[in-house]
């Protein structure tokens, strides 16, 4: 794979030269920029190392109203080579392209102090301090600072070495692993061939014939061509690669949109959840990051958008490291994906206002965003991004994501399906899944295609873990059995019923061994109000039960009741009197006194007793 190093530094510096000193190319190649002398739009270059392995070079403008171009090329390196004049010494483009890469975290890279030739060796000397004390506070503290001379060749030698060990250090997020991702920073027309985008791959090679979704835009291209440095392969990249594109779509294609083998690794968004971090530099705002409402372009990759700074309420957290979080809402979507580096700009008067990185390319919306806390962003901020770690704490974040949903959202819809169907006794599973889609969008806002799935499997789990039955298309509580219960089992809760039917029923298991009727049986006698269970052990058939606390209302209601005189109404035995006092007390439809019970706060007309009974 291809390293790719970016020039950098003051108009003038001798960036380019300096390229064509190292590999004998001019990357100044428009027209405009060979008359007058300076790079107007990036430019490129190789050199090959004795090992065999080659650099990429892409060369910058240093004018200072080209700091766009500048980004365009900047956005999707590896590592930097500041240039800087042995003449000048640094300048304000010296000390602005080093905010801009400290603000895509560039970190690998070295210092170049060249022309050496024009000035006494004092001077270089000089500059050279001069340079170490600019970095010491950056991302590039540690880079070496060499001197050379382009027009003499002196140092270049060193140079070279230096650049080889460069690339011969891993450099953090070149991995080769992950969908192939290029952002074209470059499209032009070959006459008899068609469209040629350039830009530098990320991830897995490429192979020509294969399809490449465009992003932001929509569509497709095909591969027709792949060419390395001027040559044709069949595969090719990481690195810089220029694709000959085939098909329709290919006419969308600009600099700043983002070819991608695998478009769901990769959204246009305009609006994204970030930590932004103040540059080291001069000219960084004073106060560290920007404050809220802020306005200054988004510079990602190869594309560049107008933002706004949302830095209120919720949205701004300390997430340690001197990062904070914010939403960036965009002019327009750009291609997007957590992790991406970006830098945020004024133009005009030109600061660098932070840099930054996404957190979330399409961040909560709706009633989710009331999910936003400080813990949940610094979780989301603490994890890799796109992993599984992030996935989780995204979904934490958002209540629901990718058709998974957190935790406290989970279980707070399931107890709303189990209280619904015990509510309904039975319910057709369709109504059910249209109660936990208007629950799903009140908790989380939820309201997308996932949602009846989401439902579903919800209902699912808790079939399957018991707490809910299914018959077909019915759900009932766990345990319950049909309407069209087997006529064996209907006989044999009639049976039971009947045996509770008196005032002084019989054990409950033992009554229900003797009926045949099983647990799933009792159940649903209850839950139908048949029978009215007051322990493990005692239950009595609904009328018999209501006749029995209708009495003892009607003779609380005549003057304080005791347990014996309700015994010798009834003619039953204390155990049986004392469960159902109890039970009336429990309910406030009695009220316990020294004297004996009386009418409770609850306690309806005797009359219609039994429909309280049956609440
Ligand atoms: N004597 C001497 N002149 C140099 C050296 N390097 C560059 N120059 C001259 O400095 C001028 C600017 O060089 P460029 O390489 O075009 O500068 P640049 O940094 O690419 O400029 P921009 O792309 O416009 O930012 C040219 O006239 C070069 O010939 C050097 O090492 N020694
Ligand atoms: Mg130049």
């Amino acid at each position: 794979m291809g390293l790719v190093v970016g020039t950098a530094g003051h108009i003038d510096h001798g960036k380019t030269r300096l390229l064509r000193a190292l590999t004998g190319i001019d990357a100044d190649r428009l027209p405009e920029e060979r008359r007058r002398g300076m790079t107007i739009d990036v430019g490129y270059a190789h050199l090959a190392l004795p090992d065999g392995a080659v650099i990429d070079f892409v060369d910058v403008p240093g004018h200072d109203r080209l700091v766009g171009n500048m980004l365009v090329g900047a956005g999707e390196i590896d590592a930097a080579m500041l240039v800087v004049a042995a003449d000048d010494g640094p300048r304000a483009q010296t000390l602005e392209h080093l905010e801009l890469l400290d603000g895509l975290a560039i970190a690998d890279g070295l210092v170049v102090v060249t022309k050496i030739d024009t000035v006494e060796p004092g001077r270089v000397a000089e500059v050279v301090a001069a340079a170490r004390a600019l970095l010491s506070s950056t991302s590039f503290a540690a880079a070496p600072v060499l001197a050379v001379s382009a027009t003499s060749g002196a140092g270049l030698a060193e140079l070279r070495a230096a650049l080889a060990a460069l690339a011969g250090r891993p450099i953090a997020g070149a991995g080769t692993d992950g969908p192939s991702r290029l952002a074209i920073d470059r499209v032009f027309r070959i006459k008899g061939r068609g469209i040629v985008v350039t830009g530098t791959l990320r991830g897995r090679p490429l192979v020509s014939g294969m399809s490449l979704a465009i992003v932001p835009g929509g569509g497709s291209i095909r591969v027709r061509e792949l060419q390395v440095r001027g040559q044709s392969l069949e595969s090719a990249g990481p690195g810089r690669v220029a694709i000959n594109v085939a098909g329709e779509d290919g006419r969308t294609l600009d600099r700043g949109t983002v070819l991608t083998s695998d478009p769901g690794t990769l959204v246009a968004s305009d609006r994204w959840l970030v930590a932004l971090r103040p540059v080291s530099g001069r000219r960084r705002q004073a106060g560290g990051v920007p404050a809220d409402r802020t306005r200054g372009q988004v510079h990602i990759g190869t594309a560049r958008a107008g933002a706004i700074v949302g830095r209120a309420g919720r949205d701004d957290v300390e997430l340690g490291g001197g990062e904070v979080s914010a939403i960036l809402r965009l002019e327009t979507p750009l291609a997007v994906a957590p992790g991406d580096r970006f830098v945020l700009r004024r133009p005009s008067p030109a600061t660098t206002l932070a840099g930054g990185r996404v957190l979330d390319p399409s961040p909560a919306r709706g009633v989710s965003r009331r999910r936003t806390s400080a813990e949940r962003l610094i979780a989301l901020a603490g994890a890799a991004p796109g992993g599984d770690v992030w996935a989780a704490a995204r979904t934490d974040l958002h209540g629901a994501a990718e058709g998974a949903l957190a935790a406290d959202v989970a279980s707070a819809l399931e107890e709303t399906i189990v209280t619904s169907v015990a509510q309904h006794g039975e319910i057709p599973v369709a109504e059910l899944r249209t109660v936990a889609a208007r629950t799903l969008r009140r908790l989380v806002g939820l309201d997308t295609r996932d949602l009846p799935r989401i439902a579903s499997d919800a209902i699912d789990r808790l079939v399957d873990g018991g707490r809910l039955s299914r018959d077909a298309d019915r759900i009932r509580p766990a345990g319950t059995v049909a309407a069209a219960a087997p006529p064996e089992l209907l006989a044999a809760m009639d049976r039971l019923e009947a045996m509770l039917a008196t005032v002084a029923p019989p054990p409950l298991t033992r009554a229900a061994r003797a009926s045949g009727c099983p647990p799933a049986g009792i159940r649903e006698l209850e839950r139908t109000n048949r029978i009215v269970r007051l322990d493990d052990d005692l239950a009595w058939a609904f009328g018999t039960y209501r006749e029995l606390t209708a009495r003892a209302l009607a003779m609380a209601a005549d003057g304080p009741l005791t347990p014996a005189a309700y015994r010798d109404a009834t003619g039953t035995s204390r155990k049986y009197v004392m469960a159902i006092l109890e039970d009336l007390d429990r309910r406030a439809i009695l009220r316990r006194t020294p004297d004996g019970h009386v009418p409770g706060p609850r306690a309806p007309q005797a009359r219609v007793l039994a429909g309280e009974t049956s609440a």
